[in-house]
């Protein structure tokens, strides 16, 4: 399958249907497939492009399910979503992405860039599919150890040029290749900032850049004391804002949560990207 292409410069939306009982932020609240379906199908009615599924919670700490309990997690609900919409799977794992791919998932999104599984690269050039590299440091278990920077968008971009190289040596087009600034994952609140601050030199790469920063701990922190610091489920105004941002800086998808007001914020982009009438 080719790349969805943003229509109008506005920047995809990507749906997130976490089925996992420890997401940070929705975890367990769609852990059943039928739970999963009804929610995606929530998503796509508000406007999602894509629908994103998961079985593996990345959250900083998380451990790892087995391999068997993530297909059984994932499998029956990229089956049902596929025939919503078009499906991405979220995994790190070869064997899960060839088994969502056969129940109908048109692309593959993996946070760690085909790091964490040597097979991933391999499979997915055969597979023929777009690939979503996120940057990535290491496992949840450990990786906030690993947000050591000099200067946080120059050393993500060289490490991502790096995966790109490494991506087509093993035979994925480089147009199929999606990045991705991997928000929180290795990074500091300040990280986040900076690399949203600065998006434009990552899409200078000349990819699709994705950005996920949909209701992620440093969201709940802005302007709040850690006494006062807004729950998950609070962040989706903030989440909208750095949308708009984003989408300004030439993002190509956006991975949110909550699509209603991810699809607001998007309307109002491209209202205020129209030419003022009257005007010479
Ligand atoms: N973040 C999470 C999971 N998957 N995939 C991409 N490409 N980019 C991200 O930033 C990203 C991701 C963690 O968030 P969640 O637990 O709410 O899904």
């Amino acid at each position: 399958m080719t790349l969805p292409e943003p229509r109008g410069g506005r920047p995809l939306v990507i749906g997130v249907v976490n089925v996992t009982p420890d997401s940070f932020s929705d975890g367990g609240a769609w852990f059943t497939p039928e739970a999963a379906l009804a929610h995606g199908r929530e998503l796509v009615a508000q406007g999602a492009d894509l629908l994103d599924v998961g079985g593996e919670s990345t959250r900083p700490g998380a451990e790892r399910p087995a391999t068997d309990e993530e297909l059984r997690r994932v499998v029956p609900v990229v089956e049902a979503l596929s025939a919503l919409a078009p499906v991405s799977i979220d995994t790190m794992r070869a064997e899960v992405a060839a088994a969502a791919l056969d129940a109908g998932a048109t692309l593959v999104n993996d946070v760690s860039g085909g790091l964490a599984d040597p097979d991933m690269a391999p499979l997915v050039a055969e597979r023929a599919v777009p690939f979503v590299a996120m940057h990535w440091r290491g496992h949840s278990r450990d990786m906030q150890s690993r947000a050591d920077y000099g200067d946080v968008v120059a050393d993500v971009a060289r490490e991502l040029t790096e995966r790109v190289e490494a991506l087509t040596a093993a035979g994925i087009p480089a147009a199929d290749i999606v990045l991705d600034p991997g928000l929180g994952f290795a990074k500091r609140a300040e990280h986040n900032w900076e690399l949203l601050r600065r998006l434009d030199e990552l899409v200078a790469l000349g990819h699709p850049v994705l950005v996920g920063s949909s209701r992620k701990a440093f969201l709940g922190l802005v302007g709040r004391t850690p006494e006062t610091v807004r729950a998950p489920l609070e962040r989706d105004v903030a989440t909208a804002a750095t949308t708009v941002h984003v989408a300004r800086l030439g993002a190509w998808g956006v991975r949110v949560h909550d699509v209603a007001s991810t699809v607001d914020a998007l309307d109002v982009v491209e209202a205020l990207r129209e030419p003022r009438r009257g005007m010479p």
